[in-house]
């Protein structure tokens, strides 16, 4: 990259947080490597590039250990950072309080207030998993990103299901302004029949 006189390409710094086992590195290694790791609680945290297309920034992924004498770290990583990522167990209904938390906490640090947010509704290969559309309800997500670029996306970081997904969504979150998005969003469901509250509720969970 960057040789014969190409532009390098430039990096977007996307920051990955959410409580201690809902994911986050297991995805990080099965984007990147398409392996499934035998992961231990990450202390501090992991870099790794994902490479895009040419058109968009190549994404550096921070993935920051969950534990919580962990989380006072965050938010050194708040400042250079572009797009945020958080992963939710959803299968894990007992821990979703606690998500729920730290995510608005973390949502009103004033570095992160226009940044995009991708939520990651992981593990959905287990049964019983909560549904994003659950998931949305339950973390308030509606209220809390009001006036944000966000998205909430089912993945499971073992089968690699929706973790491509999840970060083109970031990547599309980052490109695109806010009003478009919803403009997008909105000519889409006129486009399948649906009324205009059905587009703005939909819209307003973010999918
Ligand atoms: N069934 C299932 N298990 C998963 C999935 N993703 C992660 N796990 C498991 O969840 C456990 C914790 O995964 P990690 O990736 O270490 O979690 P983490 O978010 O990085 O945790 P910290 O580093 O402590 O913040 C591991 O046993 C993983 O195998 C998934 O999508 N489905
Ligand atoms: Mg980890």
């Amino acid at each position: 990259m960057g040789i014969h006189g190409a532009k390098p390409q430039k990096q977007a710094q996307v920051l990955m947080l959410g409580l201690d086992g809902s994911g986050k590195s297991t995805l990080l290694y099965k984007l990147k490597y398409n392996e499934s790791v035998k992961t231990v609680p990450t202390v501090g945290f992991n870099v790794e590039t994902l490479e895009t297309d040419r058109r968009s920034p190549g994404l550096t992924v921070w993935d920051v250990g969950g534990q919580k004498k962990m989380r006072p770290n965050w938010k050194y990583l708040y400042p250079d950072t572009a797009g945020l990522v958080f992963v939710v167990d959803s299968w894990d209904e007992r821990r979703l309080d606690e998500a729920r938390n730290e995510l608005h906490r973390v949502l009103r640090n004033k570095s992160l207030t226009v940044i995009p947010l991708v939520i990651l509704a992981n593990k959905q290969d287990l049964p019983h998993a909560l549904s994003p559309q659950t998931l949305c309800l339950k973390l308030d997500l509606q209220r809390v990103c009001d006036g944000r670029a966000w998205f909430i996306q089912p993945c499971s970081a073992t089968t690699g299901m929706g973790l491509e997904e999840g970060f083109r969504r970031m990547l599309y979150l980052m490109k695109t302004p806010l009003r478009q998005t919803k403009e997008d969003l909105k000519v889409k469901m006129k486009s399948k029949g649906f009324s205009f509250t059905t587009a703005k509720k939909i819209l307003l969970c973010g999918s």
